[in-house]
């Protein structure tokens, strides 16, 4: 069954969805937001009090398919929320303002895989014409200097760019909804793991983004708050020089197109366990995370 302090396979994922919509129907409402290569259903959480003109936060979870941590984080966000509607004052006032829109695993057939046949599989599942590999990093295939610093062509590889820009359909699918979505939604929060770092855009050159100081300082006030709980440490900057050149990711390329408040987190741990997160480490790790999100959302409620 499912559990918020487990990781839980796809299937369970989807029933939880299904059922915290039917149960909180003036808070959280389900939608299928696309459809992945293999033909599975991906599906996306409206969760905010309804009301006009709302801005909007968008989250992702389950880019990468091994990042176990990440899935749970959103189911956890999702169930605070619930949880906290009416009773915490700073998540309330949240919620009757803005609009959270929670997509818990993106790359649901990666997901899979990496419950039924490798534990470490990162890429989508799509297979490439002329080439005996399997899948495209998303992270690496959107339009955003696509293909060139920090990916490659070899389909063989972990951070393969894809036959085109959004080449995959998962990609395709959360680029539309962002296009169709672009005059409300305010933040994109890429959830990833693991290295405990708070990257802003670029990270396909080493140029500042027009926003760099704003973007700073939200960065630096989100991890003062993570910290606060746990004394867990994080690092966090323009992506370029906090992780690493890379090319074709959905934080730049948001970011490009009108999506200022654009951050990726990278969850827990340094290494220790890296992707495989002990489940015993969910709880804190979403506690901790849970405090840089709301400050992230309340600057945007205030500021966007
Ligand atoms: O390389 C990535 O896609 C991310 N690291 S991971 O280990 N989760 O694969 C980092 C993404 C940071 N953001 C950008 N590079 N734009
Ligand atoms: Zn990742
Ligand atoms: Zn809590």
């Amino acid at each position: 069954g499912h559990s918020y302090d487990k990781y839980n396979d796809l299937d369970t994922i989807n029933a939880w969805s299904a059922n915290i919509a039917a149960q909180n129907p003036g808070l959280v409402s389900r939608s299928q937001f696309g459809i992945s290569y293999e033909g599975r259903p991906i599906y996306l959480l409206k969760v905010g009090r309804p009301g006009v003109d709302k801005k909007a936060v968008l989250i992702d979870c389950g880019f990468h398919a091994r990042e176990w941590i990440t899935p749970a984080f959103c189911q956890w966000f999702v169930k605070e929320a619930v949880n906290s509607y009416g009773s915490d004052a700073q998540f309330t006032d949240l919620l009757n303002n803005l609009d959270f829109y929670i997509i818990p695993v993106l790359n649901v057939d990666g997901y899979v895989y990496t419950w039924t046949n490798d534990r470490m599989w990162r890429k989508t599942r799509s297979a490439t014409k002329n080439s005996k590999c399997f899948g495209t990093d998303p992270n690496r295939n959107f339009n955003a200097a696509w293909c060139t610093g920090g990916s490659t062509s070899n389909a063989c590889a972990e951070t393969y760019c894809g036959s085109t820009p959004e080449s995959e359909s998962e990609t395709k699918a959360l680029a539309d909804f962002i296009r169709n979505n672009i005059s409300s939604i305010k933040s994109y929060l890429s959830i990833h793991s693991y290295s405990q770092m708070l990257p802003f855009p670029y990270s396909y050159t080493n140029a500042k983004a027009k926003d760099n100081a704003e973007l700073y300082a939200v960065s630096e006030g989100a991890v003062k708050q993570l910290e606060s709980l746990y004394g867990t440490i994080y690092t966090y900057g323009p992506s370029a020089s906090t992780i690493y050149i890379a090319a074709g990711c959905s934080d730049d390329w948001a970011y490009d197109v009108g999506v200022k408040y654009s951050f990726t987190f990278e969850l827990r741990d340094t290494g220790k366990y890296g992707f495989i997160l002990p489940e015993s480490e969910i709880k804190e790790t979403c506690e901790e995370t849970m405090l840089a999100v709301k400050y992230i959302a309340n600057h945007v409620m205030i500021n966007a």
